[in-house]
């Protein structure tokens, strides 16, 4: 342990109301981040960093939750035996991811319920790209190769967040993100090869997904409420359009490679900045998703209510079970 952790636990919440007392957990924490040490969970924090902390971790385990549905809906409409299980493998690490990140919510002292209650009744959000409909099969592949790709992206920074629990989850999801993006590329990689009618849906799904998945990076910098403090806490390590940007530039070989276009006819390469220019982004369409209004968000929301009230038993079960061997209170989970 070094120096500054030694002098930020905070002892059952000793520092109270005590003011000197909280400056200096303060300060220590303000030291421990400066010195790009891990705020773990018994540490004192800021009520601040606490909760944006949960209001992104939540928002986070949420999309994972909610990203089950786009591609679940192809499940049993693969086209063979190999595709199915590798579909069904992925939509079942999401399910995990979910459950990582859950946990590491709950460290900061906020229950799953909690969060799940804010899901279902809309004062949490879950990430705008899963209000859009799968149509094809090719919808898997796009799927896999932008947004799980726009996800690594975004992610990978986050594996050097401040918060322990949080970057350590990363760690893991980062690398199953990795093999859900190459399962993506490598379908529609065969469909873009494969017959005319294959190529054309292939390039259909990305027409498709391509401009949602820039939005998933969020608002540009100079409109993201959040940026500027959690960069501070290092919580974000890069901003939504450094992310962006990045995203857009490993994209572009790889859509040549892939034999496929990106709908942007003011894509270029500039050779000044050393990277691709792209065309503006539909802000209207992303605060619209974010209203509630995108194409799927009811049908999103109905499904996971649905799917919560029907998991009720399981539920039950896994408390029941949990008493009965541990003599503990079970704490039903989701
Ligand atoms: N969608 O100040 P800003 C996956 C909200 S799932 C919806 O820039 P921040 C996968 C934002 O919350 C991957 N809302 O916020 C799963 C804020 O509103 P509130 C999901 C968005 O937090 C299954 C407001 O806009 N990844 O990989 O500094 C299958 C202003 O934004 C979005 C994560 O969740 C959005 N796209 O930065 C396949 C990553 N963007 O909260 C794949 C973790 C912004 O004040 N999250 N908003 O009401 C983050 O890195 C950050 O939270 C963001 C936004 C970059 C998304």
């Amino acid at each position: 342990m070094t120096t500054a952790a030694a002098h930020r636990t905070d002892p059952a919440g000793a520092y109270g109301e005590d003011t000197a007392g909280t400056a200096e957990f303060e300060r220590a924490f303000d030291a421990a981040v400066a010195a790009d040490e891990r705020i773990e969970p018994r540490d004192w924090m800021p009520d601040a960093y606490r909760a944006t902390l949960v209001r992104q971790i939540a928002q986070h385990a949420h999309s994972e939750i909610i990203g089950m549905q786009p591609e679940a809906n192809w499940i049993t409409r693969a086209p063979s035996l190999r595709r199915k299980a590798i579909l069904m493998a992925k939509v079942q690490d999401e399910a995990g991811h979910g459950l990582y990140l859950y946990s590491a919510a709950e460290t900061l002292g906020t229950g799953r319920d909690e969060l799940l209650d804010k899901l279902h009744s809309g004062r949490q959000k879950y990430s705008s790209i899963f209000n859009y409909p799968t149509l094809t099969w090719a919808d898997v592949g796009a799927i896999g190769w932008l947004v799980d790709g726009a996800a690594i992206t975004n992610q990978v920074p986050l594996c050097r967040c401040s918060y322990g629990p949080y970057a350590r989850a990363m760690v893991r999801i980062c690398k199953e993100e990795s093999f859900h993006q190459r399962q993506g590329y490598e379908l529609l990689l065969a469909l873009s090869n494969g017959t005319p009618e294959q190529h054309a849906m292939a390039q259909d799904a990305v027409d498709r997904w391509w401009w949602p998945s820039l939005m998933m990076f969020g608002p540009p910098d100079d409109e993201s409420q959040h940026s500027a403090q959690s960069m501070a806490w290092k919580i974000k390590r890069r901003s939504n359009d450094e992310l962006r940007q990045r995203f857009v530039d490993i994209c572009v070989p790889q859509a040549e490679s892939l034999g496929l276009t990106l709908p942007d006819p003011d894509l270029r390469w500039d050779e000044e900045r050393g990277h691709y220019e792209f065309g503006a982004i539909d802000w209207t369409e992303f605060w619209e998703v974010l209203k509630g209004n995108g194409p799927c968000n009811e049908e999103r929301i109905t499904q996971r209510r649905r799917a919560h009230d029907e998991g009720a038993w399981v539920r039950e079960a896994g408390a029941a079970y949990a008493v009965k061997h541990t003599g503990g209170t079970g704490g039903a989970r989701a």
